[in-house]
């Protein structure tokens, strides 16, 4: 096909001979055939720009359909209506519906730009002070596993980028293995585990008859994975059903783990959001490393300190020994080397100075517990407001129990269509909305919206 255009793209040989020759010619109308000559250059400039367009090499790539996620915020933009909301992605917002920078994140900038810190490469690892810290945060600091330098740590872009990296390290040192990921999950799992050509199944979580935990069908799923597969679990406030198993629950999803020599993998993109507390929030995670068991842990930095853009979280390999551990890490790097050889620094030094300085530390914890809170507010607001307007009898209650930014309303495909298209809210089709996007005093009209879709449409 490229050969096509060839002949085009610049004048002719009989059109160039009859130019030269008019040239030669005379000089009265040397000046013109220069014009001339310019001019028939252009036009065939421009049919040769046309035509390569018409026979692109990427002709048969066809396009690709919009995030369910973070394609809502495109379409959210684009909508002029004064009542519209956001509750696709998870991401927090103030009482007015603004983004929020964190106080104690402006003035870890502020610190920064004090020290006039460089913009050097960082080790592939990325920054120590970030990964010691991120790893204490999680296990807390004197945690066993730290004290005997059995986690290998490695800083990664943000949650989605260390989950990446640890299915890599699945996929090279693990072939064949199976990755057990929740019945739904974040939408983004099967996208991650699909690239990185690692297979994965479901094992069933939601149980939409009594709207929460399935857990015997849990259990029965992981039992009956083959040997030695990895099981992804949510570390707190589960995406996007808002319900996490008890502790009680917690220990036997251990017991069943440990007795099928799984590989536990936890994703915790929401440490201190569910509950207002760092510690109570990573207990799941805790619970297991307590056990001696070998896990993996994704954290990230997104919500919990509002660092969204900035790519900031890690991964995390507790290993039987550091000697293991030192391995570990050693070939996370040399999976990352190729991929985005190594991280951003800005985000890092951000939590590095956050977790790293007292002051800042308990500040941060304040206004985390002030997020959260307000989120428990809006949730509260909104089951009020569906109780006192529907007289219908349905029970709304799931939504209080429900935990973290998410509320899972249950609402089909259709019902969600209504709730954008009708309602201009914003969400994505499995029902799910982000009450971080939610302030007071749009919780009566949501109440309106969500009454309508459920009882009106199919
Ligand atoms: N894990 C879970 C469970 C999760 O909800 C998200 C983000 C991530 C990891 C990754 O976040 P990162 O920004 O890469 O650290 N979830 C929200 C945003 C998104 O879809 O990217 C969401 O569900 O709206």
């Amino acid at each position: 096909m490229a050969s096509a255009i060839l002949p085009l793209s610049s004048p002719s040989r009989p059109l160039r001979n009859d130019l030269k020759a008019n040239w030669k010619r005379g000089t009265s109308n040397r000046t013109f055939l220069r014009k001339d000559y310019t001019k028939a250059k252009q036009s065939f400039t421009r049919t040769r720009m046309t035509l390569a367009v018409e026979v692109s090499r990427f002709n048969d790539i066809t396009m690709a359909p919009p995030d369910p996620i973070l394609g809502v915020s495109e379409a959210f933009k684009a909508d002029t209506h004064e009542m519209k909301l956001n509750l696709g992605v998870g991401a927090y917002r103030t009482e007015d519906l603004q983004p929020y920078v964190l106080n104690v994140v402006k003035k870890a900038e502020k610190l920064m730009l004090e020290r006039g810190e460089n913009k050097e490469y960082l080790p592939i690892e990325g920054l120590a002070a970030f990964n010691k810290a991120t790893a204490e945060l999680l296990f807390g600091a004197n945690n066993a596993v730290i004290l005997q330098q059995r986690v290998a740590t490695a800083q990664g872009l943000s949650g989605t980028g260390s989950l990446r990296l640890a299915a890599a390290l699945i996929e090279r040192y693990f072939p064949g293995s199976k990755v057990l990921i929740s019945s739904p999950t974040w939408g983004n799992h099967k996208n991650i585990f699909n690239d990185a050509r690692v297979p994965w199944s479901e094992y069933r979580y939601y149980d939409p008859k009594t709207v929460g935990l399935d857990f015997d069908g849990m259990i029965s799923d992981i039992k009956a994975a083959p040997d030695g597969s990895f099981v992804l679990l949510h570390g707190c406030a589960h995406n996007p059903t808002g319900i996490d198993p008890t502790p009680g629950q917690w220990e036997k999803i251990a017991d069943v783990i440990q007795e099928k020599k799984h590989i536990p993998f936890f994703d915790v993109a929401y440490q201190g959001f569910a509950s207002g507390s760092l510690d109570a929030d990573a207990s799941s995670v805790r619970l297991f490393a307590a056990r001696g068991m070998e896990l993996l842990i994704a954290q990230s930095y997104s919500k919990n300190l509002g660092l969204y853009a900035e790519r900031i979280g890690a991964i995390n390999v507790v290993c039987s020994s550091s000697d293991v551990a030192e391995r570990v890490k050693s070939q996370l790097k040399r999976l990352a080397r190729p991929m985005y050889s190594n991280p951003p620094v800005h985000g890092a030094r951000i939590v590095a100075n956050v977790v790293g300085n007292s002051d800042l530390f308990d500040e941060w914890k304040e206004e985390m517990q002030m997020m959260a809170g307000r989120i428990k507010n809006v949730r509260k607001k909104l089951y009020d407001s569906l109780s006192a307007k529907d007289s219908s009898g349905k029970d709304w209650s799931f939504v209080l129990k429900q935990i973290g930014m998410f509320s899972f309303t249950g609402l089909n495909k259709a019902q969600s269509e209504n709730m954008t298209n009708k309602w201009h809210v914003y969400m994505t089709k499995d029902g799910r909305i982000s009450l971080a996007g939610l302030s007071s005093a749009k919780c009566e009209y949501l109440a309106d919206a969500i009454i309508d879709s459920y009882h009106n449409v199919s």
